[in-house]
């Protein structure tokens, strides 16, 4: 669903890592998913499976979810041959607080993540950092493990953009539990 289009605006921060900037690109998606029972596999936040075309301009995707657990774990699988497809500012908050680390990539390493060490330096918001897949012929996995109080309401949003389009380019991005 469209909701808005916004201008692209780029901000300079002086702290890295601590915070996710507003800075919204292109069209915004919405998708909510109130889970009203517990989940036993893989919830399932955004898929991309062979897209007809191309979308170079990151959007944001963003989906509501009730904790069901201590600790979430928010997964990203991304493919991309022979192109590249980009995540940047991922961001989980509860009650106005942000449960990720370095969802920004701005540390310009892998810090709070786990699985894949793929960055590039231009490919994000405002030509940030990014996370990128990095390996030909299979997805490459991110993921980040974060504490939360159970029954709490998360707002999980990131921007996502791809090179090329068809049946190798994938992205699948789940929480568990
Ligand atoms: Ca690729
Ligand atoms: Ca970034």
């Amino acid at each position: 669903m469209i909701i808005s289009l916004l201008r692209e605006q780029c901000y300079n921060i002086s702290f890295l890592g601590t915070t996710t900037p507003v800075v919204p690109t292109t069209t915004i998606y919405t998708n909510q998913i109130l889970n009203q029972t517990s989940a036993t596999t893989n919830r399932q936040i955004y898929l991309l499976s062979s897209p007809l075309t191309a979308s170079p301009l990151l959007s944001q995707v963003s989906a509501l979810y009730i904790a069901q657990s201590t600790y979430e774990t928010l997964t990203f699988g991304i493919r991309n041959d022979p192109g590249y497809t980009w995540i940047d500012n991922i961001s989980v908050l509860s009650n106005g607080h942000e449960l990720l680390v370095n969802g920004n990539f701005e540390y310009a390493n892998n810090t709070g993540w786990q699985g894949a060490s793929h960055l590039g330096n231009t490919c994000g918001v405002c030509s940030s950092y990014c996370y990128n897949d990095g390996v030909t012929g299979n997805p490459d996995y991110v993921s980040q493990t974060f504490q939360t109080t159970p029954g709490s309401l998360l707002y999980i949003s990131f921007y996502i953009g791809w090179s090329g389009s068809g049946s190798a380019v994938l992205a699948n991005v789940t929480i568990y539990p």
